[in-house]
């Protein structure tokens, strides 16, 4: 096995440690100890993306714990449940979704899912350990995760996955939603049945509003009803939706896997033929040549969000891109919208009448989108713009600390502090 090379200390990376080493449990990582107790799957592939740098072994950890709570049908929920974590001390916690237990783990889940970013994660630990056995463990549950996308979420039939809710998009109070969600009704009774417990924790102007929230359980209640089941959603379900961010991470994901089925003696034209397909699929049907960027579409509609979203730039990722859609999403990066100059990119369109300094996915920066960001631009040879991106990224979270995600005017931190996945991506960019 290959030596994981230490990097040299530095204040950010040391202070980047610290938060990792705090938020772990011995058996995953908390994306904060305060506002999200459990183990949260997309934090998990990136926190094991700065695992990879700072404890490899517990960054193959992490992974594991998190696929030991796989489903039968290979979805990875969005969150597994530490059974130490009292039920009030997280909303929605393990009663509210009343999930069927996975086999090979007595953690109860979420049923919805969350971006697969995991194979990124297991190939740059696999890069920097060379650890075979934990990536030959992995490689077939990683399979089954994107073949549940493939055959359980392509509720629009055009080769896309469909979140059916906001959470699984990860950006979940994103502006990108708010047509779709539009037609769910808010039922403001379901906030006197069920207390918002993030409200108890963090700013209410930070969060999304009482009406988004009552959608989101209103959403979660439709999908237990149906006991998690995909098929007919389209018919029973209020919200069905392709999101541009999720879809080019399952294509991107797909590339990983190429290099992991190679590393492991699996064949890997399936997968690249898989990112092609996929990859032909964002470009056809969320992309706009209008606005020279990507837009979620409501597949129960038909209908593209005008929204500009970071989500929409995402798909920077795809190697297989044409050059000149990866030129118009650098420029609209670049452009006043999104003013990637000194400052990260904001989560939202900053001359939207809407745009909202505070609350969350409406405004503020975050660091994870902004690192998917950076690999686009140097995927796609903007080599001066991703060291520009990785300076200010690196430069805001030394000056302000670990937070969750930041003001997109000032940089002052927002949300969580000490929040594990602005660590793990600050030490990748420190030491990758
Ligand atoms: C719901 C844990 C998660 C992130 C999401 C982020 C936020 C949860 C919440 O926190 O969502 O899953 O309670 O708001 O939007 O991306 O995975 O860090």
């Amino acid at each position: 096995m290959k030596q994981a090379s230490l990097p040299a200390p530095t204040a950010l990376g040391e202070r980047a440690r610290k938060v990792l080493d705090e938020n772990w449990t011995g058996d995953h990582t908390v994306p904060s100890r305060s506002l999200y107790p459990h183990q949260w799957s997309w934090d998990s592939g990136f926190i094991a993306i700065g695992l990879a740098v700072a404890a490899p072994e517990r960054g193959w950890r992490e992974l594991r714990s998190l696929f030991c709570a796989q489903w039968p049908d290979g979805r990875v929920p969005h969150i597994v449940f530490d059974p130490d974590v009292a039920e009030r001390d997280y909303f929605p916690g393990p009663a509210f979704w009343d999930a069927p237990q996975p086999p090979d783990s007595d953690h109860a889940t979420t049923g919805v899912i969350q971006p697969p970013v995991h194979a990124l994660a297991a190939w740059e630990l696999y890069r920097r350990t060379g650890d075979g056995d934990q990536l030959s463990w992995l490689y077939p549950r990683l399979v089954a995760q994107q073949n549940y996308l493939a055959r359980n979420r392509d509720l629009g039939g055009n080769g896309l996955a469909s979140i059916v809710h906001p959470w699984e998009s990860g950006q979940d109070n994103s502006p990108a939603w708010d047509l779709p969600l539009a037609a769910v009704p808010a039922d403001m009774d379901l906030l006197r049945r069920h207390r918002r417990r993030d409200i108890a924790v963090a700013e209410s102007q930070d969060r999304p509003t009482d009406a988004d929230y009552a959608r989101y359980i209103a959403l979660a209640e439709s999908y237990r009803a149906g006991g998690y089941r995909d098929a007919d959603l389209l018919d029973r379900h209020p919200f069905v939706v392709e999101d541009p961010a999720f879809n080019a991470i399952v294509a991107a994901a797909e590339l990983s896997l190429a290099d992991i089925a190679e590393a492991v003696g699996a064949d890997p034209v399936p997968h690249k033929a898989e990112a092609a397909r996929i990859t032909h699929a964002v470009v056809t049907r969320l992309y706009d040549r209008e606005t020279g960027m990507f837009h979620a579409r409501d597949v129960r509609t038909g209908g593209r969000s005008p929204a500009h979203c970071i989500g929409g730039l995402i798909p920077l990722l795809l190697p297989d891109l044409p050059a000149e859609l990866a030129d118009s999403l650098v420029q609209q990066a670049s452009s006043d919208r999104f003013g990637m100059h000194e400052l990260p990119v904001p989560s939202y369109d900053r001359t939207a009448p809407d745009f909202d300094t505070h609350r969350y996915w409406r405004g503020p920066i975050w660091v994870n989108m902004n690192w998917l960001l950076l690999r686009g631009l140097r995927v796609h040879g903007y080599y001066d713009r991703a060291r520009m991106l990785r300076r200010s990224m690196l430069a805001m979270i030394e000056r302000c600390g670990c937070y969750e995600y930041y003001h997109p005017v000032t940089c002052e931190g927002i949300g969580a502090e000490e929040f594990s996945w602005t660590a793990a991506l600050a030490l990748d960019m420190l030491f990758s």
